[in-house]
């Protein structure tokens, strides 16, 4: 299973991460399997930022993990991503969580994502598309949540599904 976080705190937000799929799906060699609701969620890391909507995609793709990322960093310059601040505000980012089973740890790659144990914000939408997964050290996004104390700064913003997605 191949899962992708989508964030955005700058401008339409919504609109962002669902151009930001949209681009996605619309590469020869991706298909969109599955999509979370969307969660209006408070910045972690760097606090005084506006907050953010985040949401998870599955996708089936027969790009390798560094052509996946390829794509994914295209389609972030594509929608005009500035990068000047670590973990600062952004108008989208799209981050790979997991890619199978596989562990890859280096400069420009760490799957799984190595905050995504820690971040309920991750957690809650992968839940929704992935809650059988063991998505990180052998556990599921249930399993990880169940040791997170504050869920609070995660809240339900739309629902969505593939069915509904206006792409
Ligand atoms: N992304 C970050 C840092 N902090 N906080 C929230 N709520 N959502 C994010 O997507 C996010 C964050 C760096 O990628
Ligand atoms: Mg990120
Ligand atoms: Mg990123």
């Amino acid at each position: 299973m191949i899962l992708i976080g989508l964030g955005s705190n700058i401008g339409d937000r919504k609109k962002n991460i669902l151009t930001a799929i949209q681009k996605l799906s619309q590469h020869q060699k991706i298909s969109l399997t599955n999509i979370s609701s969307l969660y209006e969620t408070k910045p972690v890391g760097v606090t005084n930022q506006p907050d953010f909507l985040n949401g998870a995609i599955h996708i089936d793709t027969t790009l390798s993990p560094l052509e996946l990322l390829e794509v994914c960093l295209d389609v972030e310059c594509q929608m005009g991503r500035v990068r000047d601040q670590r973990w600062g505000p952004r108008n989208i980012d799209i981050d790979i969580l997991v890619y199978h089973d596989l562990m890859i740890q280096d400069e420009v790659l760490n799957v799984p994502h190595p905050r995504l144990c820690e971040r309920a914000f991750v957690l809650i939408p992968l839940q929704e598309i992935a809650g059988e997964i063991k998505v990180d050290r052998g556990l599921t996004p249930g399993e990880l949540l169940s040791r997170i104390c504050d869920k609070s700064d995660v809240v339900l913003y739309e629902q969505l599904s593939l069915e509904l997605l206006p792409l």
